[in-house]
């Protein structure tokens, strides 16, 4: 992509592309951020009361509209984000940094998620109950919040805005959607699947601008609810101006992943998982692996085997095919994590390996740092702050018990991944531990769309997300007490 062929942004608000009002947003590539992918005026405040406006206007024939006829609007899309999926695949490798498969997967991964949430129109089941008193039943019905906002990270610049905008347009919500201002093109590709599929005017919105515009989102009267993805900081601020309102927020927050691998387990596959679950992407999932936590007995030669995949690990530019990571997306994220490995290091983290990675800003080579089984080394940054990237911390522990321990010494609980061929170890890990996803013999990273996604601790606030938890955060019941 070259500085001539940058697309231009513009807002998308009541059915209409226009020019924002603020200052000028560039989107540039995460492998050379001096070329420009895309590039317009953000929104200002007014812009986003307007979007408002068209949601709220909306709102009423939109939630009346028969859900068999609102999934077909999510179908078509659907079938529009496979059809470009090549294209848009390459837009999202080149802005975010992800592998070019990695690119095009996620945007059929987006196309899944719309479908799998039209056939909630078939699916879609209320309940109905006795009643103590003679000639009454009682039934529950579902109902849309009203007008949503959805507030989404860099990262998963379609998959995460498909997984939070299908079910709030199939639950019969407006939306307001405002992605990461760092990949505002794909975020433009997913709205215009949607109006490619004809959705009426005003029914999904797209404000793009700076992260400070999600405190207008939160000032706006018509708002009904919020759905946001994102760090802790933001997230928890966000959850608590709409406590102050009284409007549900849901949010999931960061995640400082383990993965354990125990006496037992088969190392070759826990090598690979764990290689996939820390490094695919740059490590840039709230789901990825920043932690692992070896058991003693098999540590030297887990090692030996992870550190053999990684030599072969190619870091370089995600649309070459030989390449298995990419840069992380911008300078600003780059030079964090090296601050970050720095501290961690003058901290005492002892630095295990160091793979290779181009000299530009954005790389960052994958790298394991190793930190002492002592309270020094639980207090450093690389076992407590989520990095972010392609940066692992090794904690060597004994025997399971401690390491379920360590694993539980986090003030996150996203996901954790657990190796180990014993069953009994793997249903006390489900029991014991505090975490939202547990895989057992897979990587820390993935989400299906048919069950919950979400953490527990720091990780997240509110109903969980995708499956059947999706309908309990778009929707709010009227228990029906009926006589005839
Ligand atoms: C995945 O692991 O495939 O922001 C999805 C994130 C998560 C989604 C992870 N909310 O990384």
């Amino acid at each position: 992509m070259t500085q001539q062929t940058a697309a231009t942004l513009h807002q998308f608000i009541n059915g209409h592309w226009i020019p924002g009002n603020a200052d000028e947003l560039v989107s540039t590539s995460a492998v050379d951020p001096e070329i420009r992918v895309a590039s317009g005026k953000a929104a200002d405040t007014a812009q986003v009361t307007e979007a408002f406006i068209a949601a709220e206007g909306a709102r009423a024939s939109w939630s009346s509209t028969p859900m068999a006829e609102r999934a077909g609007y999510l179908l078509r899309a659907s079938a529009y984000l496979n059809e470009h999926a090549e294209q848009f695949g390459a837009e999202l490798a080149t802005e975010e940094g992800k592998t070019l498969p990695e690119g095009i997967g996620e945007v059929r991964r987006a196309g899944q998620i719309l479908s799998y949430y039209a056939a909630e129109s078939e699916r879609t089941s209320g309940s109905t109950f006795h009643s103590p008193r003679v000639g009454e039943q009682i039934l529950v019905s579902h109902k849309p919040l009203g007008v949503v906002g959805i507030v989404t990270p860099f990262n998963f610049p379609i998959a995460i805005p498909a997984w939070k905008i299908a079910p709030a347009l199939i639950f019969g919500n407006t939306v307001v959607f405002k992605p990461a201002s760092l990949v505002p093109l794909l975020a433009t590709r997913l709205v215009q699947a949607f109006e490619h599929a004809g959705l009426p005017e005003g029914v999904l919105n797209l404000i793009i601008g700076p992260g400070s515009l999600g405190d207008s989102i939160m000032d706006q009267p018509q708002l009904a609810g919020l759905s946001f993805t994102g760090s802790t900081g933001v997230g928890r601020k966000l959850c608590a101006l709409g406590a102050a309102r009284g409007i549900p927020v849901q949010a999931e927050m960061g995640g400082k992943n383990a993965s354990v691998v125990l006496a037992d387990a088969d190392l070759d596959l826990a090598s690979e998982q764990v290689l996939f679950g820390a490094f695919r992407s740059s490590g840039q999932k709230c789901t990825a692996t920043s932690r692992l936590i070896l058991d003693e007995s098999i540590a030297d030669e887990f090692l030996r085997k992870l550190i053999l995949r990684l030599s072969q690990w190619v870091t370089g530019d995600p649309l070459d095919p030989a390449v298995h990571m990419g840069p992380v997306v911008d300078i600003k994220s780059a030079n964090a994590v090296r601050n970050g490995i720095n501290k961690a290091k003058s901290e005492g983290a002892e630095v295990i390996f160091e793979g290779l990675a181009p000299k530009c800003a954005t790389y960052i080579a994958p790298t394991i740092l190793g930190i002492s089984n002592d309270v020094r080394g639980r207090e450093n940054t690389a076992w407590r702050e989520e990095f972010f990237a392609p940066v692992l911390t090794l904690l060597r522990v004994s025997g399971s018990e401690e390491a379920f321990a360590a694993a539980e010494d986090s003030e996150f609980g996203l996901s954790l991944a657990l190796f180990t061929r014993d069953l009994a170890t793997a249903i006390d890990a489900q029991q014991r531990l505090d975490v939202g996803i547990l895989h057992v013999n897979s990587e820390s990273a993935g989400a299906d769309p048919h069950v919950p996604f979400g953490g527990a601790k720091a990780s997240a606030y509110g109903p969980k997300e995708q499956g059947a938890a999706a309908r309990e955060f778009y929707t709010h019941t009227t228990t029906v007490y009926l006589r005839g």
